[in-house]
């Protein structure tokens, strides 16, 4: 079972690659890693950190790929640094996914309401675009509204109209971070037959890279023939307990989550639900 991620490699407060090579390997499948840019630290509330855009790396790497005539059963992507990544992605995808792959598309763009730094209006329409070519769609709150051309926030009350809008674009999206009175949850729909949840208590506080942990732990489970429904749910518990103990470990949230502690109750329940 081989899975690809493709994602920047922030050197400093875990994200992106940094969190998903260590979930999906645990999960004891492949991880191969295309990284689309190197930073020294995420962007999330630091200043002054490099950004080295790996765009021009790419086509290189895709045609040395060419040569090993390899496909992967899985192809996840997440944090895109330009727009003519988001064109080779999709080009990727045609050319690399297995016959029965998935494709999983974290639309990585912003949070809180806004878009993160760098990003613009032409990089949301051209990331739903990409979103049309995915299996499974993951955004948070603020990406959802953006996608869906839909005010924020996302609530229990708008829910169904938002995840019906984005069942217009992929048929199984999945949105993350919805506030609910004092919880957290997490809603999906498959073709916009219903509208399903997932609750857990809220922990105050933002920690960056809590979507790749849920994303990560998502697609390990998948990779697992884990049946989607469950899959939310186990990612979903897996990335509450991250949270939970990272609110009592962690000082300076812009580092990221303690998961690395968690892992192995969730490959208890992974491998034995
Ligand atoms: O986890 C989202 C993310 C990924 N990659 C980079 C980021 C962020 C969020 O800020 O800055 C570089």
């Amino acid at each position: 079972m081989r899975v690809l991620v493709i994602n920047d490699l922030s050197c400093v407060g875990k994200c992106s690659l940094s969190v998903a090579l260590p979930i999906i390997s645990a999960c004891g499948v492949t991880c191969d890693v295309l990284p689309t840019a190197i930073l020294s630290t995420h962007t999330g509330g630091f200043e002054g950190y490099t950004f080295r855009d790996l765009t021009d790396d790419l086509p290189e790497i895709l045609k040395h790929w060419k040569t090993l005539g390899i496909k992967f059963d899985f192809i996840y992507s997440g944090y895109l640094g330009s727009i003519r990544q988001i064109e080779l992605v999709s080009i990727l995808k045609q050319e690399f996914l297995a016959e029965d792959g998935k494709f999983i598309v974290d639309p990585v763009m912003g949070d809180d309401g806004k878009l993160y730094q760098g990003f613009t209006e032409g990089y949301v329409e051209k990331m739903r675009g990409l979103c049309k070519e995915a299996d499974y769609i993951l955004p948070n709150v603020t990406e959802a509204c953006l996608l869906a051309e839909h005010p924020y926030p996302v609530t229990k009350e708008n829910a169904r109209e938002v995840l019906n809008k984005l069942a217009e674009i992929c048929p199984f999206p999945i949105v993350t971070g919805i506030t609910v009175e004092n919880d957290v949850a997490v809603y999906y729909t498959k073709r916009g037959r219903g509208i399903f949840s997932f609750t857990h208590e809220n922990v105050q506080g933002f920690f960056c890279g809590a979507g790749d942990v849920f994303a990560s732990a998502f697609v390990g489970c998948l990779a697992n023939g884990i049946h989607e429904a469950k899959a939310i749910y186990l990612a979903s518990e897996f990335t509450a307990k991250t949270i939970r103990r990272s609110a009592r470990e962690v000082d300076d949230k812009r580092y990221g989550l303690s998961f690395e502690k968690e892992i192995l109750g969730f490959l208890d329940s992974l491998l034995f639900s």
